[in-house]
């Protein structure tokens, strides 16, 4: 069965993708779970990942033995080449260039956003971090899920789920903890991610978390 090294599921965005992707896909695997920035983590991560990050995919059963693969966007390509029936990019070869463009967008982009507005479940800090760089960011996600969603008619942005939603439920749920303003339509996409069965399992996950990192709770209550 295929295993997937996590961090922490209140913060890790990074690991959020190609689980939900897994889940969402219902492919099966199990999760090995590591806890961010402590000396546990820096002991065992090496043995998963020359890269010393999270998310790892382990498979053992590819094609030339135990095959491990990191970074989110390598995972999910391989998930879609491991599993093609499941159709995990969109089906025409020009909605999947769209798609393999945003990703790599959110990949390679969002700064700003990343950095002001950590991903943080089970906090509510509406307005905190806010900036004018922080707003760029937020209207050109509008501007492209506004895009894909008119032209898919929905529900999710290329018609069914696929590794688009699955790139981009971080900054969904960094939307849902900063209260982002959003238009109608955006903040009904922001909360049929935030309802889909796989987020709402990651969110109870890391809601019962107690691992909490210090920059990343400026006013949190105390445990
Ligand atoms: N580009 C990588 C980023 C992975 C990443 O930065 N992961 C963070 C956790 S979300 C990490 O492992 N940090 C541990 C560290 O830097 O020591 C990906 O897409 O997987």
């Amino acid at each position: 069965m295929l295993t997937l090294v996590i961090g922490n599921k209140n913060y890790s965005s990074w690991s959020l993708r190609p689980w939900l992707l897994l889940t969402e896909a219902g492919i099966p695997f199990e999760e090995i779970r590591l806890s961010l920035f402590t000396a546990a983590f820096d002991e065992q991560i090496g043995r998963h990942s020359p890269a010393g990050r999270v998310p790892v995919l382990v498979d053992p059963e590819a094609d030339e033995g135990e095959l491990k693969v990191w970074d989110s966007l390598a995972i999910a390509e391989y998930l879609a080449e491991r599993f093609p029936d499941r159709c995990l990019w969109p089906e025409s070869r020009a909605a999947r260039a769209h798609a393999r463009s945003l990703c790599a967008e959110m990949h390679s982009g969002f700064g700003t956003l990343r950095q002001a507005w950590p991903m943080n479940v089970a906090a509510r800090l509406p307005g905190m971090g806010w900036s004018v760089g922080v707003q760029r960011d937020v209207d050109r996600l509008v501007q492209m899920w506004g895009a894909c969603l008119e032209r898919s008619g929905g529900p999710m942005l290329f018609g069914r789920f696929s590794i688009a939603d699955a790139f981009f439920a971080p900054v969904v749920s960094r939307f849902a903890t900063y209260d982002a303003d959003l238009p109608p339509s955006i903040a009904a996409y922001r909360d049929r991610i935030l309802a889909l069965d796989g987020m709402r399992a990651w969110s109870a996950s890391a809601r019962e978390e107690r691992e909490f990192l210090v920059d990343d709770e400026p006013y949190r209550r105390q445990p």
